[in-house]
């Protein structure tokens, strides 16, 4: 039986960066979710009997919302769900479902690297029908239906075992349960040389992959220990966990700490990599050496073409306005498109729909390419591993060779969590404030040469986006960028994004903090952080 439940709006469901993101507890309020699920389907397109992809990262109070969006869908006029096995998809492979499956949509429950637990995140994503995230007209019109929402419509029956594969029906409705692997891997076998990989690591190529107690362990588990033949081991941290263990499932060198410490070792492992909550994040990491995002970006781009699926060239690049503008120089090089799109995957999807480009990624580990409309860890380790085996160097070796032909950006982000929304937002508008009269300042050796906020009008559908964060370049192509996270769940978090480039090889060994030591001392004068803040150094460097 269908029920019509009445309801009273919310005024904080506005999605964020990347959908919407509160604590556990906030999610938990009455018909908190309900509201939120229900102005979804109240605000997209979707054709009657419409099929329906959901999938989570397995973290606290997913299996609830699970059931809850498979009755509503049930009620909502939808004709046939698709739900991984125990509620379980990554974000990638929820992306390639919706398209293979010609689904209007996808519901993906996860708060991506945010910690998880009772007391943790949870969050609620919708992707539209060409996989990718909903883009801001589709956000803007959840969040305006979730501001006058007074029902919602859901099935009183149970939803169905989500841990037996196969078909049922609640309401009319199927609901296919399937493997969450099996689609995921074939894609994969049609863009990478799989075998050669399998050979590689016989041979004695060693890796580590960590999934930190999240969504991609089932995944990397069948790729890399099943189908590539890599020693028991090879996964640590392989069981989804609903809290991830306690830990923070974030690849980066504060979270992934005890990986990197593994592979600095002279006798550690050739190639190490870890992934995030929703597996849409990636940290690679060489013997000896970490490779930045920014990086990896280039050096993805400047190599896809030794995986099969990639051959034929690439169509051209995308990163978002913070990431590195280490790409830049592969395309330059190559004759490439290059585009610089706000911060969040879902600016990628028009331009990777259209066929512009074919690479993208972010500074916040992210990488991926249009083979789904997410960006994907799994993906960044097989092209990784793919480009090791054709060349057969090391990490450490392709990183700088890639640095001597294209020369090296050094690159740090510094976040500082958890400040106060008001010191935030006013740090922001004084430099805002600033930015007419910045351009001929001097500070130290620095000199400005042009200051603005980012704002970006989409090549293929002509919509604007402004206020993306305030550039600072520096004669010379020096850069520093001041944003407001749009992730976070408690108070503000700003990120300041710090480039230097040197083409000059005899001075690409120096440390990151050295390279960069006056552009983040100016950052301090420029942003007023520490006065505004409070903070003398910043929580967490990436
Ligand atoms: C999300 C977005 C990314 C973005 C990142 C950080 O990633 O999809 O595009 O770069 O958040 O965003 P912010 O700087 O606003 O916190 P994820 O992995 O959290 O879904």
């Amino acid at each position: 039986m269908i029920e019509t439940v009445a309801t009273t709006p919310f005024d904080d469901q506005k999605p964020g960066t990347s959908g919407l993101r509160k604590k556990v507890p906030h999610f938990q309020q009455p018909n908190y979710a309900q509201n939120f699920i229900q102005s979804i389907f109240d605000a997209v397109e979707r054709p009657e009997e419409a099929v329906l992809v959901i999938g989570g990262d397995g973290r606290f109070f997913n299996r609830e919302v699970i059931q809850l969006a498979i009755r509503m869908a049930a009620a909502n006029g939808y004709g046939r769900v698709v739900v991984g096995q125990n509620g379980i998809l990554s974000t990638p492979a929820a992306s390639n479902l919706i398209r293979t499956r010609k689904a209007s949509g996808g519901i993906v429950l996860s708060a991506s690297h945010n910690p998880g637990g009772p007391k943790g995140d949870f969050g609620i994503k919708y992707n539209i029908a060409n996989g990718g995230p909903a883009p801001e007209g589709v956000t803007e019109a959840i969040y305006r239906r979730s501001k006058e929402l007074s029902a919602y419509r859901i099935s009183q029956a149970a939803a169905p075992d989500l841990s037996v594969l196969g078909e049922s029906r609640i309401e009319g409705m199927v609901v296919e349960v399937i493997d969450p692997v099996a689609d995921y891997l074939a894609l994969m076998e049609t863009l990478f040389d799989l075998d050669r990989i399998k050979a590689h690591l016989a041979a004695g190529f060693t890796m580590r992959f960590d999934a930190m107690h999240a969504v991609t362990g089932p995944y990397a588990k069948a790729i890399f220990e099943g189908r590539l033949g890599a020693p028991a081991g090879t996964v640590i941290n392989g069981t989804p966990l609903e809290d991830f263990g306690g830990g923070h499932p974030d690849p980066n060198a504060v979270y992934a700490a005890e990986l990197i410490s593994e592979l600095m070792q002279a006798d550690g492992p050739d190639f190490g990599a870890a992934s995030d909550g929703d597996g849409d994040r990636n940290l690679i990491v060489g013997r000896g050496v970490v490779v930045s995002p920014s990086d990896s970006l280039a050096i993805i781009a400047a190599n896809a073409h030794l995986a099969p699926g990639y051959a034929g060239g690439i169509a051209g690049i995308a990163r978002s306005m913070p990431t590195s503008q280490a790409a830049d120089r592969v395309a330059a090089k190559r004759g490439l498109a290059m585009f610089e799109t706000p911060t969040g995957w879902k600016f990628f999807g028009n331009l990777l729909d259209a066929g512009k480009v074919t690479i993208c990624g972010e500074e916040s580990s992210g990488t991926g390419s249009d083979h789904v409309r997410e960006k994907d860890g799994v993906w960044a380790v097989l092209m990784w591993l793919n480009i090791l085996a054709v060349r057969g160097e090391s990490v450490r070796e392709i990183v700088e060779s890639h640095w001597r032909e294209f020369g090296r950006t050094y690159y740090q982000r510094h976040d500082y969590e958890e400040i106060d929304k008001r010191a935030a937002d006013g740090l922001m508008a004084s430099l805002r404030d600033r930015l007419a009269s910045m351009a001929g300042q001097r500070f130290g050796t620095l000199v400005v040469s042009e200051a603005d906020d980012f704002s970006y009008k989409d090549p293929v559908d002509g919509s604007i986006s402004t206020s993306q964060g305030v550039r600072i370049v520096f004669s010379g192509g020096s850069r520093v960028v001041f944003r407001l996270s749009g992730t976070g769940t408690k108070g503000a978090t700003l990120r300041v994004y710090l480039e230097v480039f040197e083409s000059n090889p005899e001075r690409h060994a120096r440390a990151p903090e050295e390279a960069l030591a006056e552009l983040i001392a100016t950052a301090d004068v420029i942003g007023e952080i520490s006065r505004r803040t409070g903070r003398a150094a910043p929580d967490v460097i990436t």
